[in-house]
């Protein structure tokens, strides 16, 4: 029962909630964690706009993003907003716009397989998108030198995308869902968070 307290918790960033609850509804691709989340409503419908005011950020900066792309970008802010489930890699980020920050969050193969797969035909001019976009125009535009380009070019493998777009929050894992070592995006809700138990393995064997 060691380090029971970073189970069921929220990471001190930007639109986090204190602390974890039930939310009585939850938008679109969020609504898996409407019994337990970290997230508002509000910001679960934030998730799911093109430039919501979340972080300004926008997902069409080398032309639009094709929908199959996007639901995997949307799945990753409701994980990244909403999980009570990510306490065991929760580090310090003290940056202007966050306290606390998640890293080297083990992600299923599967998840991070299909995201890449279905962002082959998505363009983008840089590999980590935290950092160094031009924020003149309000909104992130792509810097001087940095050309557009397929995902393919700037993410050769579905590692490059899971690891660098968010400096390090994933990890790439061969584990697979449904095993309990791995953390994932996408579940059903009907059979439960499959999460809970992997923040219990990881808080208990060390991540
Ligand atoms: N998803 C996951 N999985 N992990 C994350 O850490 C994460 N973070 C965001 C969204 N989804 C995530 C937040 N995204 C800036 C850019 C992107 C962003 C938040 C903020 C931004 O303002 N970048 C500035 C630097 C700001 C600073 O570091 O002080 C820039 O230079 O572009």
């Amino acid at each position: 029962a060691a380090k029971e307290s970073v189970l069921n918790m929220c990471m001190d960033a930007k639109h986090h909630k204190t602390k974890p609850g039930p939310e009585g509804a939850l938008h679109g691709q969020c609504v898996l964690w409407k019994d337990n989340a970290c997230c508002t409503a509000n910001t679960s419908t934030e998730a799911h706009q093109d430039q919501s005011y979340l972080y300004n950020f926008n997902w069409n900066h080398c032309g639009v993003m094709p929908e199959k792309c996007k639901q995997h970008f949307i799945q990753d802010t409701c994980l990244y907003e909403c999980s009570p489930n990510l306490g065991p890699w929760i580090d310090q980020a003290d940056t202007s716009w966050r306290r606390e920050r998640i890293l080297n969050v083990p992600l299923c193969k599967e998840d991070c397989e299909l995201w890449w797969e279905d962002c082959q035909d998505a363009v983008t001019c840089k590999e980590n998108w935290h950092k160094g976009w031009n924020w003149t125009s309000g909104t992130n535009r792509c810097p001087r030198g940095f050309m557009c380009q397929p995902f393919k070019y700037i993410f050769p493998r579905p590692a490059d995308l899971c690891e660098k777009i968010w400096s390090n929050s994933y990890k790439y894992t061969t584990e697979h869902r449904g095993g309990g070592r791995c953390i994932q995006m996408w579940f059903d809700p009907a059979n439960g968070n499959p999460n809970v138990a992997v923040a219990k393995y990881y808080a208990q064997n060390g991540r």
